[in-house]
């Protein structure tokens, strides 16, 4: 009987050894650490060994293929080995896509937005009434549905960890939000590494696929001469209006509102219409839109649900207005290019909260905005050198605090009526907080008590 070894026992390892062990091969999840009691549960339940505490190598090798999961680098040296010896080593996502029983597949990548979008996608194909499930990079395991469940349609958020295991997987709709550098400790610090992750969206596609992409975004306009695109392109832009797609597909923004036509169908959204503002969110939208008439929705079922979008936890989410200031959390912004479009958002004047662990940041590109709107910079970290001296000069005043509460007083005694707080640091959160989740939450439960 072939074996599977999984590599992990966090949510894409405990669904993965589930549905190798429903489609009945001979299975070993392994984990360098500890796997959580609930994980542990749902194995015992399907009768899965497990191991933790460390990777038995000879079991491991023993292996015909393996399912790494994403947080594991190419570099441990488990999957080392496993490479020298010749054994497959591939993500959930190329094992799951292999058991879809005909379910299509919606799935999301980019730098940012992926999250934002993949609900989006989500949420208009629930709307519409489609048997549908959301996975990969986001809530449950898509294994875990593929073996549990029984849907037609799947969005899946895909990290480019997650595309790195892809081989064989073929996306129905394929989403390319834009392309920045992130992740590159992981890439060899080499920003192609990660922008060809991120081109695997497009493999393996067939002229009846679709692929929307950011007709804006520089770096995949100079991807695609080199990619074999048979499928249909649904592009979208706000900037770079040559860019619809034979002059009858794609999305174009303009004025505050957009057009997205793909198959025969086209909806016309105005964006002051819709619960998430900014620019970044309008590209999130159009995307949205195009992929959902894409798999067949009905336009005006796509604008609605378009609409009646809330904004999703840490992501520029308003919290509340307290004596004329608003309270913005957008934790979730751990990179230049989200801060640029919060900024770029902002109809008020600014009290910005930054900082936390620096990804070897270039904090050029946000002086413009931070020049024209932020009064106030309240630098929250464990070390704020850098931040200090790239914004002197730039905003009139910069506070260096080195715990939340000290940052959080510090903003409140900036802020006048009529100004935003906007937390939206640029920066990991792992020198103060366990994660960005964490971060958001205490700056929600802070507001609450005290603002
Ligand atoms: N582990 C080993 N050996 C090692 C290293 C780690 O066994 O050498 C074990 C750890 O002890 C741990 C397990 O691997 O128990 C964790 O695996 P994991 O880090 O891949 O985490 P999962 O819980 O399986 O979650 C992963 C994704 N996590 C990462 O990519 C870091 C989740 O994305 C994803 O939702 C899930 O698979 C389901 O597909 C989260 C994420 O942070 C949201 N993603 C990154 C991001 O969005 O920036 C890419
Ligand atoms: P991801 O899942 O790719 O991290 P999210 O939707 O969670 O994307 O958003 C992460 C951060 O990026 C948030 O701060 C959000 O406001 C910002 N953001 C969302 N969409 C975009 C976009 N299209 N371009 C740039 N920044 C974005």
């Amino acid at each position: 009987m072939k074996k599977i070894v999984v590599l992990g026992g966090g949510i894409s390892g405990y669904g993965s050894a589930i549905l190798a062990k429903k489609k009945g091969f001979d299975v070993l999840l392994s984990d360098a650490g500890r796997i959580a009691d609930r994980y542990k549960a749902r194995l015992d339940e399907w009768e899965v060994p497990y191991e933790e505490g460390g990777h038995s190598e000879e079991l491991i090798l023993e292996a015909s293929e393996a399912i790494k999961s994403p947080g594991i680098p190419d570099s441990a040296p488990v999957v080392r080995r496993l490479r020298e010896r010749g054994i497959p080593v591939i993500s959930e996502m190329e094992f799951a896509g292999r058991y879809l029983d005909g379910a299509k597949c919606i799935c999301i990548t980019g730098s940012n937005g992926k999250t934002t979008t993949t609900s989006l996608i989500y949420k208009i194909l629930r709307d519409a009434g489609l048997n549908v499930a959301l996975g990969g990079n986001i809530g449950e395991s898509f294994a875990y549905s593929v073996a549990t469940g029984s849907y037609d349609w799947y969005v899946l958020e895909l990290s480019s960890f997650q595309l790195d295991g892809m081989y064989d997987f073929r996306a129905h709709v394929g989403v390319l939000t834009n392309i920045t550098p992130d992740h590159l400790d992981r890439y060899d610090h080499c920003f192609q590494n990660y922008v060809d992750s991120k081109m695997r969206i497009v493999r393996n596609m067939t002229p009846g696929d679709w692929f929307v992409y950011s007709g804006d975004d520089e770096v995949i306009l100079r991807q695609l001469p080199g990619c074999d695109l048979r499928m249909r392109q649904l592009p979208f832009a706000a900037r770079n209006t040559a860019q619809r797609g034979g002059g009858a597909a794609g999305a174009l923004l303009r004025d505050g509102r957009f057009t997205a036509a793909a198959g025969g169908a086209s909806v016309e959204i105005d964006t002051a219409e819709m619960r998430i503002g900014g620019l970044h969110n309008a590209y999130n939208a159009m995307a949205a839109a195009l992929a959902a008439l894409a798999a067949g929705v009905d336009p005006a079922q796509v604008r609605r649900s378009i609409c009646g979008f809330d904004p999703v936890e840490h992501r520029l989410e308003p919290v509340a207005e307290r004596g004329g200031v608003l309270w913005i959390n957008d934790s979730k912004a751990t990179n230049v290019d989200s801060v640029w479009y919060a900024l770029e958002s902002m109809k008020r004047p600014v009290v910005w909260i930054a900082g936390g662990t620096d990804k070897g940041n270039d904090y050029e590109p946000l002086k413009a905005f931070a020049r024209e709107k932020v009064h106030t910079l309240v630098c929250m970290g464990l070390d704020n050198a850098k931040l200090v001296g790239e914004f002197t000069g730039v905003v009139p005043e910069v506070i260096s605090c080195g715990s939340f509460d000290e940052a959080m007083a510090a903003a409140r005694r900036a802020a006048r009526a009529g100004d935003a707080v906007l937390l939206s640091p640029a920066c990991a959160s792992f020198d103060l907080f366990r994660n960005y989740e964490h971060r958001g939450r205490c700056f929600k439960d802070w507001v609450a008590e005290h603002a």
